[in-house]
């Protein structure tokens, strides 16, 4: 079951009608995605596989400005996930106390299949850093390399594809402001330029196969390949841990003391396919009510 009632043309615009849970500020302030922006008319602005997009919740309906039935039906249903049944989710994780207040906190996200090689990179960029510095960043890296696209007069940059990164050095990416991560981009723009098909196989394997192959890329460690196999390949038992899922484990959970690797495990074992889930409804609540 999907979570809308029909999709209308209105005009050059697309409008979901009484679309169920999805809010805009949940779905792009949840931590999974940096290239949407709020408009001072409420609307969002992002670019995403090569397209600009404005969208805009109007009461229980959804627009998606100037769009056409085939970029909707070829790219946005996937992207925003719209055939899944949100209510379903939150049903079941809601068993539980704690991810049940989380749900009511969070319960307009959905969790976005975003583009793997853009996601690698961009969670490359995400270790030890702040979301506001890592959104500058890929923002940097795309007005450098990325292809220009006009919007309303204004200029965006589609996120580069590997052939557009071929010349990228170590230095320039320094520029754009990834600090010690530079080498680690640089590498694995070497490594899938050498390969191109290396990420549509990784996300080819099972949740675990995915896992390990995509920790054999410098930079990236279990935090890391965690978020980029549940941000886009799919691989919903994918359970990262930073700081915000951590503090809320050891505050709902677990002992203080737990190790990571260990608060990975007991979420993974504890929700299971819904893992990825109940970790996004988690950094949400804990990120925005700054718990401790
Ligand atoms: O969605 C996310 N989940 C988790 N667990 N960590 C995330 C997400 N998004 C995101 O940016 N991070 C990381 O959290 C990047 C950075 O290390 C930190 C910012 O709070």
């Amino acid at each position: 079951m999907s979570s809308y009632s029909k999709i209308e043309i209105s005009g050059p615009d697309i409008i979901i009608k009484d679309i169920q849970n999805f809010e805009l500020r949940d779905i792009f302030d949840c931590g999974q995605a940096f290239r949407w922006n709020k408009t001072e008319s409420g609307s969002y602005i992002g670019v995403a596989f090569g397209r600009v997009l404005e969208v805009r919740k109007r009461e229980n309906d959804v627009i998606f400005y100037d769009c056409s039935m085939e970029e909707f039906n070829n790219t946005w249903i996937e992207y925003f996930d719209l055939e899944r049944d949100y209510s379903k989710i939150i049903e079941e994780l809601s068993v539980d106390e704690t991810l049940k207040m989380a749900c009511d906190f969070g319960k307009g996200m959905r969790l976005l299949q975003q583009e793997p090689f853009e996601l690698t990179i961009s969670f490359i960029i995400s270790a030890n850093n702040q979301i506001p510095r890592i959104k500058r960043s890929i923002e940097r890296i795309s007005e450098r390399w990325g292809r220009k696209i006009y919007y309303k007069g204004n200029e965006y940059y589609a996120f580069p594809t590997v052939d557009e990164l071929r010349e990228a050095g170590i230095e320039e990416l320094e520029q754009c402001g990834v600090g010690f991560r530079a080498k680690y981009i640089y590498e694995t723009i070497q490594r899938v330029l050498s390969d191109k098909d290396i990420l549509n196989r990784i996300k080819s394997l099972d949740d675990d196969g995915c896992h390990k192959e995509l920790m054999e890329f410098k930079g990236i460690g279990p935090k890391v390949a965690d978020c980029i196999m549940l941000f886009s390949m799919q691989k919903y038992s994918a359970f990262p841990v930073d700081v915000w899922v951590k503090r809320a484990m050891q505050h709902f959970y677990v002992a203080p003391d737990v190790t990571l690797p260990k608060i990975r495990k007991y979420g993974r074992e504890k929700f299971g396919e819904l893992g990825g889930f109940a970790q996004q409804y988690l950094f949400y609540y804990a990120r925005e009510n700054n718990i401790l």
